[in-house]
């Protein structure tokens, strides 16, 4: 592979500014460019981009700025000979922490307390409406990068973590792994259900009706991962008829998510736009991961994060 430009397709500036990432790219000695939709690709080009576009596929190396690569067509890319990287690696911290923030705020109630704030309502929940992380147990559905971030801080404040994944090999600061077969008996018990898995054929619809009526009442369910892992409709039913006590998403099913859908003010719920891993040192951790392939490409190695 010998490549001659690096072009930052604009749809990177979804995620971060491209004038950061082109900054960035350019510690790689290879020339750097932005390009729109209308630019086409030969063999010398790596493309960074967000999003997927057919054209990508003349390229001799696209680089997804994102962890997941659900939108990308991995059989195209594997039949046209062109390599696909995906992003993950970098969310150990940025995700994990927004996980933290979710579930203190849920057992803390400072979602509720920040609603009233806006009408200086000096309003107090119910005596029996916050708890403590500490004891509680937490099911970490994917312990990848992400799970295992959670698992790590989790454990740190005292709680009981359980995990879920295809493997079911163990991991780190997790009392118990189960793979999805067993998924029912891992939320059966759990205060908290992380989901921090890929989408994929397996995983999409994961968590509908069935599932979430074996989770706790007084449960909360956490999605960092895809909205499509979750069953829409089965959500809001179960928020509204208490089958669960709340949850906090991140990832949705359209986004951005429609003005008038119920989720943005439902209590139960925490709604956040998709931010959970952003920080402004996201074009440094891309550039990183693209230098490494670079390198990689120099030494004849095989290429990191590599998924087609
Ligand atoms: P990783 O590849 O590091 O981890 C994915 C984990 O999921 C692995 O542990 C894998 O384990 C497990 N897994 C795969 N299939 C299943 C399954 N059917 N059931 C249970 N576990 C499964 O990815 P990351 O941790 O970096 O990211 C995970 C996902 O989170 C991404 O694919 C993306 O969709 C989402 N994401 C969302 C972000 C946001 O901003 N909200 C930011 C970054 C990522 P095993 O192989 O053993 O099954
Ligand atoms: C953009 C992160 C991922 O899969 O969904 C996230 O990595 C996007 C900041």
């Amino acid at each position: 592979m010998d490549i001659a430009r690096i072009a930052v397709h604009e749809s990177v500036a979804k995620a971060c500014p491209l004038e950061a990432m082109v900054a960035a790219l350019q510690g790689s000695a290879i020339p750097v460019e932005i390009v729109g939709d209308d630019a086409s690709f030969d063999a010398s080009d790596c493309v960074v981009t967000f999003s997927p576009r057919d054209a990508f596929l003349d390229a001799a190396w696209v680089h997804g700025i994102r962890a997941g690569y659900d939108e990308f067509d991995v059989t195209a890319y594997e039949a046209a000979g062109t390599a696909l990287m995906n992003s993950t690696g970098i969310h150990g911290d940025t995700v994990p922490e927004t996980v933290v923030g979710y579930m203190t705020a849920f057992a803390r109630r400072l979602h509720v307390y920040r609603d009233h704030q806006s009408d200086s309502d000096w309003m107090q929940e119910p005596y029996d409406a916050p708890f403590t992380l500490t004891g509680e147990q937490v099911c970490v559905v994917g312990l990848g990068t992400i799970g295992q971030g959670v698992a790590d801080r989790a454990n740190a404040l005292g709680m009981e973590v359980v995990g879920v994944r295809r493997s079911g090999d163990p991991v780190e600061n997790v009392e118990r792994v189960y793979t999805p077969d067993e998924l029912d008996t891992a939320v059966a018990d759990a205060r908290f259900v992380v989901l921090c898995c890929p989408l994929t054929e397996e995983t999409e619809g994961m968590v509908g009706a069935a599932r979430l009526v074996q989770m706790r009442t007084d449960s909360y369910l956490v999605n960092v991962a895809r909205g499509p892992v979750v069953v829409e409709d089965a959500l809001l039913n179960a928020l509204d008829d208490g089958t669960i006590a709340g949850a906090a998403l991140d990832a949705h099913w359209e986004e951005p998510l429609p003005e008038e859908h119920p989720l943005w003010d439902h209590e139960s719920a925490i709604v956040t736009p998709h931010v959970a891993a952003s920080t402004s040192q996201y074009h440094e951790d891309i550039a990183a991961l693209v230098q490494e392939n670079v390198e990689r490409i120099a030494r004849g190695e095989s290429l990191r994060n590599r998924v087609a």
